[in-house]
């Protein structure tokens, strides 16, 4: 068989071969076996040397002419198979938009921290400024500034956890009343801020006590302050929370920083004040503690009590969102249960 012939024959196979291929692992073995170093063509060409120099170009001519034909088909085909491969990545990571998406869960602000806000707007409408206070507090300002000197008995109402001696977890946010007027400067008018935060007592946790919750302190100073604004500002306040037809009932009480102190009732969102399980038939539920700045509180402050006077309060906010949302008991609300949590999402 002349070379030529072989040539042909070899192309003929070549291309049978070609058809057949079915991925690039056997494209790649076919190019190396028909155009490789070692592969059919370069075989048959080692046979030019026998050839007279006449029928070389040929001969060489019809070589290149099968070489590119074989190296055309077989990118041909590769590029058939890119291609193949390609559809089938895309039909199997198809989209379908149309099927439901999955529910992501929101969170929502806690009941506390939605019940401390109403309160803050509540008096920030009224020109109050917000306080913040730290959690650890000295007994300088949590008790002496509070007129409860070492020793005093009324101590023993809020004993609290001790870091040092002298510093501890506030008990209340009473402090932030001292800390607030230490730093006003009265000669630019008097002052009107509430604190709201934490506070920690060593209190056993039932049903309406926890060791840690959470009160709004309120406290308006000024020159001619009198016991009518702070009722005034409570009644605003509290019908604002609690509806027009609340009443509020001012019982005396001590407290040692304000004289004379009151505690004030409400009249119970449940029965309207005839008498149920919530207010314990009384009709009347306790919202707060207040009174009248005791003098020995502005004059620690470095005020003149013959001339400034001043009303504080301090209110639950556990207490607060309990009666507005009839929650019964006091732990719900630190249990984290999104159960309880999300029926006062907003
Ligand atoms: C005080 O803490 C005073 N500092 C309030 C005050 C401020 C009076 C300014 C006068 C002037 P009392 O201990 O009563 O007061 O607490 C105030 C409110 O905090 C209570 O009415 C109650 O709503 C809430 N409270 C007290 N102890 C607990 C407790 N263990 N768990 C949850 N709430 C409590």
């Amino acid at each position: 068989m002349g070379l030529s012939e072989k040539i042909a024959a070899l192309q003929a196979e070549a291309l049978e071969k070609l058809k057949k291929l079915a991925n690039d692992q056997e494209l790649n073995d076919l190019r190396v076996n028909v155009l490789g170093k070692k592969g059919s063509l370069t075989e048959i060409l080692k046979e030019m040397k026998n050839l007279s120099a006449e029928e070389r170009p040929t001969i060489g001519a019809l070589a290149n002419e099968f070489r590119d034909k074989i190296n055309f088909m077989l990118e041909e085909k590769k590029l058939e198979f890119a291609q193949k491969t390609l559809n089938a990545a895309l039909v199997q990571e198809t989209l379908d938009v149309t099927l439901p998406g999955k529910q992501q869960k929101q969170g929502t602000r806690h009941i506390l921290t939605q019940t401390q806000e109403e309160i803050e707007d509540i008096f920030l409408g009224m020109g109050y400024e917000v306080i913040d206070g730290s959690e650890v507090e000295t007994d300088h300002y949590n008790f002496e500034r509070m007129n409860l000197p070492k020793g005093h008995p009324a101590r023993d109402m809020q004993d609290t956890f001790y870091i040092t001696e002298d510093t501890l977890l506030r008990t209340h946010t009473s402090p932030l009343q001292a800390r607030t007027m230490d730093a006003h400067d009265f000669s630019r008018g008097g002052l009107r801020m509430i604190a709201p935060g934490r506070v920690y007592r060593r209190d056993t946790d039932d049903a309406t006590h926890s060791h840690q919750f959470h009160q709004i302190e309120g406290l308006v100073v000024g020159k001619d302050i009198t016991m009518a604004d702070l009722k005034g500002t409570l009644d605003l306040v509290m019908k604002k929370m609690f509806g027009q037809d609340r009443k509020l009932r001012w019982r005396p009480s001590y407290f040692p920083f304000t004289e004379p102190s009151v505690e004030v009732d409400i009249s119970c969102f449940k029965c309207g004040g005839t008498g149920c399980n919530v207010c314990k038939q009384t009709g009347w539920i306790e919202i707060l503690g207040a009174g009248m700045v005791h003098p020995n509180v502005l004059e620690m402050s470095g005020l003149d009590s013959s001339i400034y006077s001043g009303f504080a309060f301090g209110l639950g906010v556990e207490r607060i969102a309990m009666l507005r949302y009839g929650i019964n008991d006091i732990r719900g609300f630190y249990q984290g249960d999104v159960r309880f949590l999300e029926q006062f999402a907003l």
